[in-house]
Order: C-alpha cells, then sequence, then structure tokens
C-alpha cells in the first residue's frame, strides 16, 4: 500500500481518510464535534469539504459532551473527533459521562504507532488508547486495515445505540488514514447499519404482571426517567400517564416529557409521593443514587412498596432493590404494550390518593409564588430563577442547559419544562463541565434557541468555549449566576491568611467580558428586569450572549440540595 495517493490515480483509489468520512456519511452522520492535531488535521478538512459540518472545539472534552448532547437528542450516535493521548484522555471523561448517561457517542481518536506503542518506545503522544478507554464505554474497537473501517464504524454505531445506549471508542492509527485501496473494493467495504436499534418487545406475561399489580395499587405513582426522554415514544408515555390517571414525577431530564403544569404531575409534592406510594412504576429511570437506591427514609415505610421497572437493560432489575414486575424491552415497546393491555375500562387511582396529593401541591405551589415574588437586592436565585421560569414558558421549544450545585437545583425546581428533550443538565454522575458543551451540541443539532443557566463554578469548566459558540455564531445565551464562588461566595480562611478560602472565587467578577472579547454580546444584570430584558433580547436576536446575572453570594447553601453527602470531620479541630 502506497503511504499516500497523488491526483492521477484518485478516481480509481480511495484511502482511510475518506473511507472514514463516506462510512459515517452513509449512515447519515453529517456532524463531527472535533479539535484538530496530528493525526487527524487532515480528517476534520476533508470532512467538512465532504460536506460534513465539522464543529471544532477549545477542549475535547466539550467536544466529546457536545456529541453526546447530539446523541441524546437525535438518536444518532455523536461523533467526537480527538487527536492521540491528551486529545483522547481529554474525551474520556465526556465519553465515560455518556456512557454513564446513557447517551450514544462514538469517540473517534487517532493513536500513535502500534508497534512503538506496544513496545512503549516513547513515540510521540505515545499511549495504550484502546484499553485505557474499555473501562469507561460500552465497546472499544481498533481499526488497522483501511478496508475494515466500513465494519468498525458499523460496529461502533450498533454498540452504542444498541441496547442501552451509550458510549463507544473508536481507535484510528495515525498509518491507517493514508492507507490507500481501490476505490470500487473500498466503496463495498462500507456498512449501513440496518436498524441499528432494533426494537425489544416485552414479553406478554411480563406486561400482564405488571398491570395486574398497577391495577390493585391503591397509592400508584410513575416515575419517568431520561431513558423515557431519549426513547421518543412522547405520545404514547404520555397517553399511558393519561390513561392510567397515575401521579408522576419526572426526572430531571424527562422534565417536559408531560409539561410540567399537567395536573397529573406530582413535582410540586415529591417527598410526600416518595415516602407514601405503594406501587411505583419506573420508566427508562434507575433507581441509583439520585432516587436514593429505591430505600431509606426518602422512600417511607420499609418494605411498604412495589416497583414495576420498564427498562432496556434486564440487569438493572434488582440492581438496588428487590423489583415485583420487571418489563424488558425498549421504552417505545413496552409503553405501548401497556397502553394496549390496559383496554378501555381502566379505574383511575383512588381519589383520596390524588386527593391528598393535589392539596398538597396546591400548599407548596402557593408558597413557592409567594417566594417567587420577591425581589431582593441583590437577587437570589428565586427572584432571578421567576423570570427565567416566565421565558421558557413563552419560548417552550428552547433548549435548556444546567448545571452548578444551587444553580442546578432550583433552576430544575422552579423552571417548569413544557416540551421533551428540553432539559440537559449534570444528569447521572453530577458533573460540571458540560455546559458549553451541551449548549453547543444542542445549538448545532437542533438550529433552536438554547439558553444556558450556569453556576459561575460551573461555567468556569467550559467557559473558553465561548469562542466556539461565538464562532459558529450559535444561538446560545448563557446566564451565569454568579454568587461568587462554590455554592455561594461566604467563607473565609480560617487562619486569617491572605489565600482566599477554596470555594471563594474574584468576587463581582465580570463574565460578561469573557464573550464581549469574541464579538458576542456581555451583559451585566443586577436586577431580574435587567435579567428579563437581555435575555428577551438574546433569544429574539439569535446572537451569542453572555448574562453575567449578580446573585446574593449568601444565597446557595453546601452542596444545594445534596448537603447530607458530604462526609464530616469526625475530629473536633479544623
Ligand atoms: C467535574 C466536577 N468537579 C467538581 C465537582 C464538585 N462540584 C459540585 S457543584 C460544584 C460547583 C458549584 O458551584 P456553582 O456552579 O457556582 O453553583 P452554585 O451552587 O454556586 O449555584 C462543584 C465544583 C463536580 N460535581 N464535578
Ligand atoms: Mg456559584
Amino acid at each position: 500500500m502506497s503511504s499516500d495517493i497523488n491526483s492521477t490515480d484518485r478516481a480509481a483509489q480511495t484511502d482511510g481518510f475518506h473511507l472514514v468520512i463516506d462510512a459515517l456519511k452513509l449512515n447519515g452522520i453529517d456532524t463531527i464535534f472535533g479539535l484538530p492535531g496530528i493525526p487527524i488535521t487532515d480528517l476534520t478538512r476533508k470532512a467538512q469539504a465532504a460536506g460534513m459540518r465539522v464543529i471544532s472545539f477549545r477542549h475535547e472534552q466539550h467536544a466529546g459532551n457536545a456529541a453526546a448532547a447530539a446523541g441524546f437528542l437525535t438518536q444518532k450516535p455523536g461523533i467526537c473527533l480527538t487527536v492521540s493521548a491528551p486529545g483522547f484522555l481529554n474525551g474520556l471523561t465526556a465519553l465515560a459521562n455518556a456512557t454513564v448517561n446513557c447517551f450514544p457517542m462514538i469517540l473517534i481518536s487517532g493513536s500513535s504507532e502500534r508497534e512503538i506503542v506496544d513496545l512503549q518506545q516513547g513515540d510521540y503522544e505515545e499511549m495504550d488508547q484502546l484499553n485505557a478507554a474499555k473501562p469507561y464505554c460500552k465497546a472499544a474497537f481498533r481499526v488497522l486495515h483501511a478496508q475494515d473501517i466500513g465494519i468498525g464504524i458499523a460496529r461502533a454505531i450498533r454498540s452504542a445505540l444498541s441496547g442501552r445506549p451509550g458510549g463507544v471508542y473508536l481507535d484510528l492509527p495515525a498509518k491507517l488514514f493514508a492507507q490507500a485501496m481501490d476505490a470500487t473494493a473500498g466503496k463495498l467495504s462500507l456498512v449501513k447499519v440496518v436498524d441499528p436499534a432494533p426494537r425489544q418487545i416485552p414479553a406478554p406475561d411480563a406486561v400482564q404482571r405488571a398491570l395486574a399489580l398497577l391495577k390493585g395499587a391503591k397509592r400508584p405513582l410513575i416515575l419517568l426517567g431520561k431513558g423515557a426522554a431519549y426513547a421518543q415514544a412522547d405520545a404514547d408515555i404520555r397517553a399511558l400517564v393519561e390513561k392510567s390517571g397515575v401521579p408522576y414525577l419526572p426526572m430531571s431530564m424527562a422534565k417536559g416529557l408531560l409539561p410540567d403544569t399537567h395536573v397529573q404531575s406530582a413535582s410540586a409534592a415529591r417527598s410526600y409521593v416518595l415516602a407514601e406510594a405503594d406501587v411505583v412504576m419506573l420508566v427508562g429511570a434507575r433507581l441509583n443514587w439520585l432516587l436514593s437506591h429505591g430505600k431509606g427514609k426518602t422512600w417511607g415505610a420499609p418494605n411498604a412498596k412495589q416497583f414495576i421497572q420498564i427498562d432496556i437493560a434486564p440487569t438493572e432489575i434488582d440492581s438496588n432493590v428487590a423489583i415485583a414486575a420487571p418489563v424488558i424491552g425498549d421504552i417505545g415497546s413496552c409503553v405501548s404494550a401497556l397502553l394496549a393491555g390496559m383496554g378501555s375500562q381502566w379505574a383511575k387511582p383512588p381519589a383520596e390518593w390524588t386527593g391528598a396529593i393535589a392539596e398538597r401541591k396546591d400548599k407548596n405551589l402557593s408558597k413557592m409564588a409567594v417566594t417567587l415574588a420577591q425581589n431582593p437586592s441583590p437577587m437570589n436565585f428565586h427572584s432571578a430563577l421567576n423570570v427565567v421560569r416566565d421565558m421558557v414558558k413563552a419560548h417552550p421549544d428552547m433548549i435548556v442547559v444546567n448545571e452548578g450545585a444551587n444553580t442546578l437545583d432550583f433552576t430544575r425546581s422552579i423552571v417548569d419544562m413544557y416540551e421533551p428533550r428540553k432539559r440537559l443538565d449534570c444528569g447521572t454522575w453530577g458533573i460540571m463541565g458540560i455546559g458549553m458543551g451541551f449548549a453547543i451540541g444542542a445549538a448545532v443539532t437542533t438550529g433552536k434557541p438554547v439558553l444556558a443557566i450556569e453556576g459561575d463554578s460551573a461555567f468556569g469548566f467550559s467557559g473558553m468555549e465561548v469562542e466556539t459558540i461565538c464562532r459558529y455564531n450559535l444561538p446560545v445565551c448563557v446566564v451565569v449566576f454568579n454568587n461568587n464562588g462554590v455554592y455561594g461566595g461566604m467563607d473565609v480562611n480560617p487562619t486569617g491568611g491572605s489565600d482566599v478560602a477554596p470555594t471563594v472565587f474574584v468576587k463581582n467578577a465580570r463574565y460578561d467580558k469573557m464573550i464581549e472579547a469574541f464579538g458576542g454580546k456581555g451583559v451585566h444584570a443586577t436586577t431580574p428586569a435587567e435579567l428579563a430584558k437581555a435575555m428577551a433580547e438574546a433569544i429574539a436576536s439569535g446572537r451569542p450572549t453572555l448574562i453575567n446575572a449578580v446573585i446574593d453570594e449568601s444565597a446557595g447553601t453546601e452542596s444545594g440540595r445534596i448537603t447530607s453527602l458530604n462526609p464530616q470531620s469526625a475530629a473536633k479541630k479544623k
């Protein structure tokens, strides 16, 4: 094989570069999120020349997060392309996060010479990337020969999408890209993946078992997870909830599957329903830490509850507590089977239960309305989010990206969502750093306006990507909730030394100035009115905007709502 091809025999020859691009395009993948460098710079150029959208980032983690968001929103694996060793490692966090969140993505990294890497002879960016990636993704593959690129990409796509979606690593050594082969044979070697996420039909007896349990419940509850949002079975999920009359709770990225203002939403009575329900039906939601593992105080009296769990992965069942009625299959097929099995005579849950929930909801919502209406100076989370809430209500198709601690928790509970898959956040890990990557991925993929509500600490993890937002002129409005630090700005150095406390940042920082450096619009907002005006202008203009929203530095709490997860020192002295 020649190491390159010249223009005269290009018609008859193809090479690794072109086969990768052709294989992706053949499978309907039209966007690459990445960061160029040896050995993939020419791949990014050639991909752009071939009509693909190549979105170039300032750090690979954010390219990876953008790819993951694209995967979640479209059910096609998002592609993140990086250089070897350090670029690969920068992308690896996003790959692992995608896998934990069940977002389909493929991290494609160039890698150095196998012969040198394996003998550890010190190559440029030497690293055994394939083995490093394996524990953090669903599958990892390496392609050594140009004629295997088609199969390699097909395997990566199928692995990312089938069953429980997740991250896949694809290792492409530098030498592969220049490998030439006959163009016709190359074309024939490509694989268009047929039915990459085959439906998995639940067993009829499992469906009957679940329905019998739900029917007998006195205090049933439905819990919608982001798996339900991913499934794009929106109409059937809504029909299931409405036909059953069962109160439901959405996990954060399932918000909007039914509008949060829906009469059956029990979000405003969350602790009551979790503690009191006797049968809980989980739809694409896992009983992990976000649901207190399905046990303990949150879930009320011990052993007083039975679970129905709809999930695509059989091994998810009984992961934390015993599941009385597992229903295994893809969410769409399971929900439609349940709906069919309910018939037309399904009895709604007892009025005693729904009435008690309504009463608590009303009480909590009126209490919240009073808090939201206050107008303290400086703003607190509530007064700022009151205007964000109105903005999302006025633009329900806007995508909300959200990260931080208090900024996350308050936004999740205060800002109602009205449409499916419009909320992207820290997810299963509670990870900081997804902000700008998710915002860019969502804007590029959907063309819709994106509103990123960011803690000032959270924003810092991906802040440099505001240049990327400006460069591609994306309709992203970033609102930095600036309370001078991690959870707030009140901590002091107990020694009286000149270093500030570890959680505290530069006071009164002007994040709005950052975007101005790249031609975006920066706004400094100190009142809800200023914040509302700036958001409205950003959304109307579609122009990259960063609003520095000044929040009372004492308004937050340690770790937001998960203070209790902080280990406590046993020793008295500080
Ligand atoms: C990658 C990563 N590093 C560190 C953390 C720990 N952490 C949790 S929330 C948070 C930042 C909270 O501050 P901020 O974003 O300003 O939100 P606030 O509570 O002030 O609104 C940090 C650093 C994390 N979750 N993820
Ligand atoms: Mg903060």
